[in-house]
């Protein structure tokens, strides 16, 4: 059942299961008949039957030493950091490519191509102003599979969008850094809208009553594919239009609102 409640109402909220357990704790303790205190974060560890992430920012070498390498610079002599690509080969097969695709001096893509060299398998984007990486996408077949992306510039993942034929269709985050799943989305295809779940806080399970439906400001499914082609970026001062990261829009709940119209 679709409850309609604030965003705000739901990190707000008391985590109900502890204060059942705490209770009876106490009272325990009061009459002597308890040891070793256990607090909360105790009983979260015990109940924990949740999912995990890695968090960590990895980032792949794309290293032209002892390769063959290919620049492709945007044509303007007179601009000494003009945009470009550069493509790294073994033998003839290109096995990655790095680009500075809006000329500032600092690499914003790197793509990774499979055995085929045709076929990209992993990029990585660091269009934030610090310059480190906060996303990476994995591809399946050449398809894109999922993006992880540090949404907060806390320089760890904390938001894995899933997609299927180039269109995301799930969201999983950790919105408190512990690496533990606390909120799935669900995106309505052709709808602009998307069901989140919060986390039991107890066990860390998907919790079907903390259901909200929302506003998330764009069509999923309506966009074009958001994989990559064979070859990187043309160099363009534009880094949205040449990018394989979802649209700003998909960005998690900064944009989301809750739904006009609630639906069961
Ligand atoms: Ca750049
Ligand atoms: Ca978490």
């Amino acid at each position: 059942m679709i409850l309609r409640r604030s965003p705000r109402s739901l990190l707000l909220s008391t985590p109900r299961p502890l204060v059942a357990l705490a209770a009876p704790l106490l009272a325990a303790c009061l009459v002597g008949a308890c040891g070793k205190a256990r607090d909360a974060s105790d009983e979260n560890h015990d109940e924990f039957s949740g999912e995990t992430r890695d968090t960590e920012i990895k980032h792949e070498p794309c290293d032209p030493k002892g390769k063959t390498a290919k620049t492709l610079k945007a044509e303007d002599r007179l601009d000494k950091t003009a945009p470009y690509v550069t493509h790294v080969f073994d033998g003839g097969r290109e096995i990655c490519s790095f680009s500075d695709i809006n000329g500032d001096g600092q690499i914003d893509l790197w793509t990774y191509f499979d055995e085929s060299g045709a076929r990209p398998r992993r990029h990585e984007a660091a269009y934030g102003i610090a310059k480190n990486v906060t996303e990476i996408g994995v591809y399946k077949d050449g398809q894109l599979d999922v993006v992880a992306r540090d949404t907060t510039n806390g320089n760890r993942l904390d938001t894995w969008d899933h997609y299927v034929n180039g269109k995301i269709v799930s969201r999983e985050r950790d919105k408190n850094g512990d690496g533990r799943l606390d909120e799935w989305w669900t995106f309505e295809q052709g709808s602009d809208q998307a069901t989140i779940i919060q986390a039991d806080p107890r066990t860390g399970k998907p919790d079907p009553a903390s259901a909200l439906k929302v506003e998330v400001g764009f069509v999923a499914g309506a966009a074009s594919s958001t994989a990559p082609t064979k070859t990187p970026p043309k160099p363009t001062s534009a880094p949205a239009a040449s990018s394989a990261a979802p649209a700003s829009s998909a960005a998690p709940s900064a944009s989301a609102k809750p739904a006009a119209k609630v639906t069961p």
